[in-house]
């Protein structure tokens, strides 16, 4: 991981195929959706965007997380981190944006109001919030994994 690459993020985790990827990938490889969004900000008032670019279940999917995917359980388990450059980071669960639970279309943006994201980075886009704080602008790590086998234990007692 080189993590020097301007508008590059380390996908990585509980992944076979973990890696860097840039904004540039992201427009290449996958197909891209559209979203109008609204978004409240506590400080800044309401925001209007429009975001382009592949869902995150594909993104992350394709790096194939060490789940079976047959599995509906299993994949219940997982969780997503997104990290931004400036420190700010958000928590998804692998079962917020799987088709067959609550399905949510989130993209990893590679435009934004017609503008290409390659020098900022990606940006997180969740259309379902009402807030703004899961939008992560300049994307710089996607983490992906379950709980510590020690942290369930601890609860099973
Ligand atoms: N990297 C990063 N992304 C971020 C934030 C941040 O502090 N750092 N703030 C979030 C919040 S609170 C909001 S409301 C949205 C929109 O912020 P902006 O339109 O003022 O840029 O960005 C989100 N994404
Ligand atoms: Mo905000």
């Amino acid at each position: 991981m080189t993590g020097a690459v301007t508008g590059a993020f380390a996908l990585w985790g509980e992944l076979a195929r973990p890696g860097t990827l840039t904004v540039a990938d992201l427009r290449r490889e996958w197909t891209a959706h559209r979203a109008r969004v609204v978004f409240d900000c506590a400080t800044a008032g309401p925001q209007h965007h429009t975001f382009e670019g592949p869902l995150l279940r594909e993104v992350v999917g394709r790096a194939r997380p060490e789940f079976d995917p047959a599995r509906r359980k299993e994949r219940s388990r997982f969780l997503l981190t997104v990290s931004g450059g400036d420190g700010h980071h958000t928590v998804l669960s692998w079962a917020e944006i799987d088709a067959d639970f609550g399905d949510a279309p989130v993209l990893l943006a590679t435009r934004m109001d017609g503008e290409e994201l390659d020098a900022a980075g990606t940006q997180l886009v969740v259309p379902s919030d009402r807030c703004g704080a899961r939008y992560v602008s300049a994307v710089t790590g996607i983490w992906v994994g379950t709980l510590p086998v020690d942290a369930c234990r601890i609860h099973a007692q």
